[in-house]
C-alpha cells in the first residue's frame, strides 16, 4: 500500500523501500523531550537494509538532541510540501526568582499549572482544525519553568531550523514572574522569534489601571505582544497573525469574556504530567466569583458571575485523562461552591466514580458557607475529593470587614471544618497575615486559637500583597503609597508595602515565625491524632505536614511553590546578579542539595514515626479535643469569640439572625 499525499498516520510496518517509493517525508517526534525529527529515509535505508520496517527506528534510534531512545509518537507521515510548513508553537510558563537569584525550578513540582494546560488544550485543538491552513502543521511544546528547565539557545536552534516560523507565548504570567517572562522574552526577541505574552500581570494591570502600569512598557518595548482576557475562541487569531510575522502589539478582549462550555478543556499529554509528583493534572469547571473581596484580582480579571463548563464537558475531559492513565485533579475554579453547575459536575463525576470505576482523587477551593449549600459536602466526598482548601483568610472579623469579606463568618467556621471532618476530608486553609488590626502579638494569640479551637489540619501563611489588578493595589497606586518596584517579591511570601502597627521587619519576622509556631511537633502529632479519630488519611497527611513544615525551613520557598529536589543552573540567575563561576556553583550546589535531603529524609522519618504510633495505638479512634467538639452553646466561650475584636458582636450578630429567621 502507498501512502496517500494528505495521509497522517503511523505505518510502523511499512520498510524503507516502501518510504522512499511513496517519496513521503517521515517525522519523527521523541516521547522524552518532543525534538521533531525528519528522518533521511535513503541514507537510513544504505545503513540498515531497505526492508527494514519503520518500527524499527521507533525503538532504537537515539534522538539527537536528547539522546535518550524511544520516539513514541511518531513516525507521522507528511508530503514534502506539507512539512516544509511547520508552525513551531513554544508555551512557557515562567516560574520566578528565588532568595538566591535562581530560578525557582525543580526535579517534580507539587501542583500543576492549570493556565498552561487551558492554553494547551485551546492549541492543541487549533492545530488539529489546521487553523494556519492544510498545508501546515503546529508544532506544540509546553513548558512549566518550576520542572523544566528553558533551554533557550536550543529552542532558539529549533525556531531558527524552521526560519522562525513560529512564537513563544508566555503563558498564565502573574505578576511575581512578570521579570522573569521578561527575561526570557529578551533571549527570544533578541533572535528574531515572535513572543505574545498573557495572564494575570497583562490583563489585571490593563483592568485596573493606566495601560502602561506596571512597567507594561517594557513589553512594548521589547516588541512583545500583550494579550488580555481569555483565549477561548480567540487563540487562532494569534496564531494567524503570527504566522503572517504580524503580531499586534495588544489583544484587548478584557471586556469581552467568553462562556466557557463547550471549549476545548484544560489538557496536558502524560509527558508532562508526569512531571509533577503524583502525576495529577487540573481543570478549571468555572470561572467569575460574585464577592468582592479587596485584596483579590480574580474578579477584575475573571468577572463576579459565574460561568461554568458543563458535566459534559468535564466528562469528556475526565476521560481523556484516564486514557492516558491519569484520574487525579486538582479542580481550580477559586470558589467551586459558588459555580453554578457544582451539582450536575459533581453528580457526573459520582457516576464516572461509583459507576465507570475511574479511581478520582479531587482537590478543590471553597468558600467557608459552603456547608450550607444543601448535600455538597456529601456529594464532594462520593465524586473523589480528598483535600479541600478553604478561603478562611483570617480568625479576626475587624480585619476580615476591612477586606471586604464580609461573607466569611467565624461564626461558621467550626460548623463548616467539622462537616468536612466527618467526610474524612482533609483541609488546606489560606490565612493572610498583615491585615490592619494585626500585630504580631495578635497573630501569635490567633495562630493558638486556631490550633485549639478550629479542626484545620494544613494553613497556608500568606502576607496581605497589594497584587497589581486588585482593588488594594489600585488604590495604593493612585494614593501613591510606596510599594515595592520589584515585582518578582508579589508572591505573597516578602513584604512589599508599609503596615500602619508593624514595621515591614516585624512583618516579615512574626510571617517566618507563624510558620514555626503552627508547624511544631507538637501540633503535627495532634493533626495526627484527630485524623486517626475522624477517619482523615494519615499517611497522606504526612505528606502535607512534611511539605509544608519543611518548604520554608530548607528553601525559603513558599510550599506552594514547591516540589522535590530543588535544581539551579549557572544560566538561571537572574541578570545584574554576578554568574557564579562553575567551581564555586557545582560544589556548592551539591552540598546544598545532600544537607537540605538529609534534613528532608529526618523530616520524613519522624512525622512517619509519629503517624505509625498514633495509628498502633488502639485508643486513637477516641481521641477527642476541644476542636473535634461538636459545635454547642458553650462555644460562646471560645477564644475565638471573646479575644479577637469584633468576635462577640459576631456571637451576637449570628444569634440574631437565628431568631429572626428560625435557623441556628
Ligand atoms: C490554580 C492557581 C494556582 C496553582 C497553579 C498555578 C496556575 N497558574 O495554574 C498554584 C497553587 C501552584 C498557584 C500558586 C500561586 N499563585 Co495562583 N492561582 C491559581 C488560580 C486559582 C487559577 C489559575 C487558572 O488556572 N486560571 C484559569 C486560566 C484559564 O486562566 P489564566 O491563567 O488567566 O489563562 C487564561 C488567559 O489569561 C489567557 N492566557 C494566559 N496566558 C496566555 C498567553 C498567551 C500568549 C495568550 C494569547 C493568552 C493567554 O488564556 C487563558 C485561557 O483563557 C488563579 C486565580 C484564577 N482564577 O485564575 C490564582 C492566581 C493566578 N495565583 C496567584 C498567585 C499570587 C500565586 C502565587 C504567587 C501565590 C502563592 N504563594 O500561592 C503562587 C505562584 C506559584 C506559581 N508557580 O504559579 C494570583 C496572581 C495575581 C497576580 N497579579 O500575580 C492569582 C490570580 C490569584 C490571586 N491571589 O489573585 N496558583
Ligand atoms: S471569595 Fe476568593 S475569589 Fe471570591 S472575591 Fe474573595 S478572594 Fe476573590
Amino acid at each position: 500500500m502507498a501512502p496517500s499525499d494528505d495521509f497522517l498516520g503511523v505505518p510502523g510496518y511499512w520498510t524503507l523501500e516502501d518510504l522512499a517509493r511513496s517519496g513521503q517525508v517521515v517525522m519523527f517526534e521523541c516521547s522524552h523531550c518532543t525534538h521533531t525529527k525528519i528522518l533521511d529515509i535513503p541514507a537510513l535505508a544504505r545503513k540498515h537494509g531497505p526492508q527494514t520496517r519503520v518500527n524499527f527506528f521507533k525503538r532504537n534510534m537515539p534522538c539527537p538532541r536528547c539522546g535518550k531512545t524511544g520516539m513514541a509518537d511518531g513516525p507521522v507521515l507528511q508530503s514534502p510540501k506539507t512539512a516544509e510548513r511547520r508552525f513551531q508553537l513554544v508555551l512557557i510558563k515562567p516560574s520566578h526568582y528565588g532568595e538566591d537569584g535562581y530560578v525557582i525550578r525543580w526535579w517534580r513540582s507539587i501542583i500543576p499549572s492549570n493556565s498552561l494546560a487551558a492554553v494547551y488544550g485551546i492549541a492543541a485543538e487549533c492545530a488539529e482544525a489546521k487553523a494556519l491552513g492544510p498545508d501546515t502543521q503546529i508544532d506544540i511544546d509546553a513548558m512549566d519553568e518550576t520542572n523544566t528547565r528553558i533551554d533557550v539557545d536550543g529552542l532558539v536552534k529549533r525556531f531558527a531550523d524552521n526560519n522562525n516560523f513560529g512564537m513563544v507565548a508566555l503563558v498564565g504570567v502573574q505578576s511575581n514572574q512578570y521579570p522573569r517572562a521578561l527575561d526570557l522574552a529578551r533571549q527570544f526577541r533578541a533572535a528574531g522569534i515572535q513572543v505574545a505574552m498573557g495572564g494575570f500581570h497583562v490583563s489585571g494591570c490593563l483592568a485596573m489601571l493606566d495601560g502602561h502600569a506596571v512597567d507594561l512598557d517594557a513589553c512594548r518595548d521589547l516588541g512583545v505582544s500583550m494579550f488580555t482576557g481569555e483565549a477561548e475562541g480567540r487563540f487562532d487569531t494569534i496564531l494567524s497573525d503570527a504566522a503572517q510575522g504580524r503580531l499586534q502589539p495588544l489583544y484587548d478582549y478584557m471586556n469581552d469574556l467568553p462562556g466557557i462550555e463547550g471549549t476545548p478543556a484544560p489538557f496536558l499529554p502524560k509527558r508532562y504530567v508526569e512531571r509533577t509528583v503524583g502525576h495529577s493534572t487540573s481543570f478549571d469547571a468555572g470561572r467569575g466569583c460574585p464577592y468582592q473581596c479587596s485584596f483579590c484580582t480574580i474578579i477584575n480579571v475573571q468577572g463576579r458571575k459565574s460561568r461554568y463548563r458543563s458535566a459534559d464537558d468535564v466528562e469528556r475531559l475526565v476521560r481523556l485523562n484516564w486514557e492516558q492513565g491519569i484520574h487525579k485533579f486538582f479542580i481550580t475554579d477559586d470558589n467551586f461552591a459558588r459555580n453554578r453547575e457544582w451539582e450536575s459536575i459533581f453528580d457526573r463525576l459520582i457516576k464516572l466514580r461509583e459507576e465507570d470505576g475511574i479511581p478520582l482523587g479531587l482537590m478543590i477551593q471553597v468558600d467557608t458557607l459552603c456547608h450550607k449549600i444543601d448535600g455538597f459536602v456529601e456529594k464532594a466526598k462520593r465524586a473523589g475529593v480528598t483535600r479541600v482548601f478553604i478561603g478562611l483568610e483570617n480568625v479576626n472579623p475587624d480585619n476580615l470587614i476591612a477586606a471586604k469579606k464580609r461573607q466569611n463568618k467565624i461564626t461558621e467556621y467550626r460548623k463548616m471544618l467539622l462537616a468536612w471532618k466527618a467526610q474524612g476530608i482533609i483541609t488546606l486553609a489560606g490565612y493572610i497575615l498583615g491585615f490592619p488590626a494585626d500585630t504580631p502579638e495578635t497573630i501569635r494569640r490567633d495562630i493558638r486559637i486556631l490550633q485549639e479551637e478550629l479542626p484545620l489540619d494544613i494553613i497556608e501563611f500568606f502576607n496581605l500583597t497589594p497584587l497589581p489588578g486588585s482593588e488594594d493595589h489600585k488604590v495604593l497606586w493612585q494614593k501613591g503609597v510606596d510599594m515595592d518596584a520589584d515585582l518578582n517579591a508579589y508572591d505573597l511570601h516578602h513584604v512589599v508595602t508599609d503596615h500602619g502597627k508593624m514595621s515591614r521587619d516585624e512583618w516579615l519576622a512574626i510571617y517566618y515565625e507563624a510558620w514555626r509556631l503552627y508547624y511544631t511537633p507538637e501540633h503535627m502529632k495532634t493533626l495526627l491524632r484527630r485524623a486517626a479519630a475522624t477517619g482523615v488519611p494519615i499517611a497522606s497527611l504526612v505528606k502535607l505536614l512534611v511539605q509544608f513544615e519543611t518548604t520554608i525551613r530548607l528553601e525559603d520557598v513558599h510550599p506552594l511553590e514547591s516540589g522535590i529536589l530543588r535544581l539551579r543552573h549557572p544560566s538561571e540567575r537572574r541578570p545584574g546578579l554576578p554568574r557564579q563561576n562553575a567551581l564555586v556553583f557545582w560544589p556548592r550546589f551539591a552540598w546544598d542539595t545532600v544537607r537540605t535531603h538529609v534534613l528532608f529524609g529526618l523530616a520524613i522519618a519522624r512525622a512517619t514515626f509519629w503517624a505509625v504510633r498514633i495509628a498502633r495505638d488502639p485508643e486513637a479512634k477516641n481521641y477527642s479535643d476541644t476542636a473535634l467538639t461538636p459545635v454547642t452553646d458553650e462555644d460562646d466561650a471560645l477564644d475565638l469569640y471573646t479575644k479577637t475584636t469584633g468576635g462577640s458582636e459576631a456571637v451576637a450578630h449570628s444569634k440574631k439572625v437565628a431568631e429572626l429567621t428560625g435557623h441556628g
